[in-house]
């Protein structure tokens, strides 16, 4: 396989985010189609892309030959099958999630799934299951905090045992603002859902028990929206973590984690760029969304995902690791609701996928 040819499905913030990426500047990789309901969204996208050049000499990339044409299939099953698309990118909303991966999977095509990976722990189990049925990975989970820099570095400090063994971690998880109609199991679902997988990547164990509590809400927030929320998860190597999650901060984007180990702490997510100290006061800028502050995590996550799909692999998180999420996310939703710790069971991996 020559150029991998992508197609993209929802092209709202995240995928036009991807689309672009892909167009401009993943090497190895062609942006071929989009799909999206709104159809006049996807041909706007699809003409900005349509032939665009290479960013020869873009930070970290050898720089992508001219894209091609971008055509838009408005059924995004169609997408999926087309001959001409070898690999997909999922990021339509979640709810839309199961069926395009069954689709993906019927026609064998590697694909991209941004988080979550389904709504349930049910319906995350049976993608899990059919892809073990194919016999071959073909879904990586965008998880992309595992490609960020910092929290890469802050996995091989903790890994190497220089500072003892790691025994809990404190997150913080911050959004300008969440967009109209984001409901309180959305937080958990959809935000605080990454702390689930750095949780469990960082702390390498599942988690099997969480409980999420929440304060007095903002007034700024819709009625009903229980914004912010604390969490507190227990692993099943004894190790615990807990997560602020605020989606409505107004400030800026903000995502923090120190992990504190035996002989000492690591914090990462303190900003970067220029801090200033004038006036009396000290401080930088803040980054108003994800895709500023973790632009770099999502261009390696999808440079390696093109790089190992074309070798046959995956290079990443696994339909399991979105599978445990969802089963997290699960209980969560519950315990927001109770105020009691839920216990999280998930299947037995070996069974599954022996
Ligand atoms: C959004 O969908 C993301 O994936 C962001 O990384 C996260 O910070 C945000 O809270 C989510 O809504």
């Amino acid at each position: 396989m020559s150029e991998l040819r992508v197609g993209v499905v929802g092209v709202g913030i995240m995928g036009a985010d991807h689309a672009e990426r892909v167009a401009r500047q993943t090497s190895g990789a062609r942006l071929v189609a989009v799909s999206d309901p709104d159809t006049a969204r996807a041909e706007a996208l699809a003409a900005r892309l349509s032939g665009t050049a290479g960013a020869s000499g873009a930070a970290g990339f050898g720089g992508a030959p001219g894209n091609g044409p971008v055509r838009v299939i408005n059924d995004p099953l169609e997408l999926i099958a087309a001959a001409d698309v070898d690999a997909v990118i999922l990021a339509s909303p979640g709810f839309a999630h199961a069926e395009q991966l069954f689709a993906c999977l019927e026609h064998g095509k590697p694909v991209l799934c941004e988080k979550p990976l389904t709504m349930d722990a049910a319906s995350a189990l049976q993608v899990v299951e059919a892809e073990h049925k194919v016999g071959r990975q073909l879904i990586q989970v965008g998880f992309m905090r595992r490609f960020d820099p910092e929290y890469a570095e802050l996995k091989q400090l903790l890994d190497s045992g220089e500072l003892g063994r790691t025994l809990l971690l404190h997150n913080v998880h911050r959004n300008q603002s969440a967009p109209p109609g984001f409901r309180s199991e959305m937080i958990v679902r959809d935000s605080m859902v990454h702390e689930v997988d750095i949780a469990r990547w960082l702390l390498d164990a599942e988690i099997t028990q969480i409980t999420v509590q929440a304060p007095k809400p903002s007034s700024l927030v819709d009625d009903g929206v229980r914004d912010p929320q604390l969490a507190v998860f227990q692993l099943a190597n004894g190790t615990m973590a807990d997560v602020e999650v605020f989606v409505n901060f107004q400030v800026g984007y903000e995502v923090r984690c120190e992990a504190v180990a035996e002989r000492g702490s690591a914090t990462i997510g303190l900003g970067s760029g220029v801090f200033t100290r004038a006036d009396g006061q000290w401080g930088g800028a803040m980054p108003a969304d994800f895709r500023v502050r973790f632009a770099r995590a999502y261009d390696i996550e999808v440079q390696r995902w093109v790089d190992a799909t074309v070798r046959g692999e995956i290079d990443g998180p696994t339909a399991w690791d979105g599978y445990a999420a969802a089963a997290v996310c699960e209980a969560g939703i519950e315990s927001l609701t109770s105020g009691r710790p839920v216990d999280v069971t998930l299947a037995d991996k070996d069974e599954v996928l022996g």
